[in-house]
């Protein structure tokens, strides 16, 4: 018998196509309930390294299963994200995104002492392949408490391990359609 995720989650690709409005070019792969599945489906997909030197623009999104990857789901609308942007060519694309997908599905963003598991507040993650720099992003349903959307980016970064000198920044959706704003909280 296969081993049932807490949750279900879904894939999906961004197959990056100037020519077709955005929501259109976003492809499903496949829903996830089970952790064979997971293996399967990951072992399967180019690593976010290989998109870079081929597809470049395109990105993963890893969301709920019944929530679609954008801004505009009710899930999101009052949401934003935290980003992990890769400046430096050093530091471990796939290894990062591999850490934040398991501790997704593994709901490790939650410690037992939480009067709510802070899990419930993560909607998706996101890798986008980019010129400029790759990114990671963890999207919240909610950008306005302050105190949840801090301690997620503290608990993401321990997750990945990443050291204290790297910064992660959080955004609202409705800003980052506007260009560069100053992030509403960074860790
Ligand atoms: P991006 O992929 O978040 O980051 O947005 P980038 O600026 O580093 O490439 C790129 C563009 O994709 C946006 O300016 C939008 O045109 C479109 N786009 C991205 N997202 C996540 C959404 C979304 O959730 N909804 C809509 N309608 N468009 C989006």
């Amino acid at each position: 018998p296969k081993s049932p995720l807490e949750f279900s989650w879904t894939f999906w690709y961004l197959k990056p196509d100037k020519r077709i409005v955005w929501e259109k070019s976003l492809i499903k792969l496949i829903d996830i309930a089970f952790v064979e599945d997971f293996w399967a489906t990951y072992n399967h997909l180019a690593l976010p390294s290989r998109l870079a030197t081929a597809k470049i623009n395109s990105d993963y999104y890893f969301f709920r299963t019944g929530i679609r990857p954008m801004w505009e789901d009710p899930a999101n609308a009052n949401g934003g994200r935290w980003l992990l942007t890769f400046g430096n060519p050093d530091m471990k694309l796939d290894d990062l995104w591999q850490e934040t997908l398991l501790g997704m599905i593994g709901d490790c963003f939650s410690h037992d002492s939480d009067p709510q598991p802070l899990s419930r507040f993560i909607t998706g993650c996101v890798v986008s392949i980019r010129v400029r720099g790759h990114k990671i992003g963890l999207w919240l349903s909610e950008a306005q408490n302050g105190t949840i959307v801090r301690e997620i980016g503290r608990r993401w970064k321990t997750m990945m391990n990443l050291s204290s000198t790297m910064r992660i920044q959080f955004e609202t959706h409705n800003e980052s359609g506007g260009g560069q704003q100053k992030p509403l909280y960074e860790e």
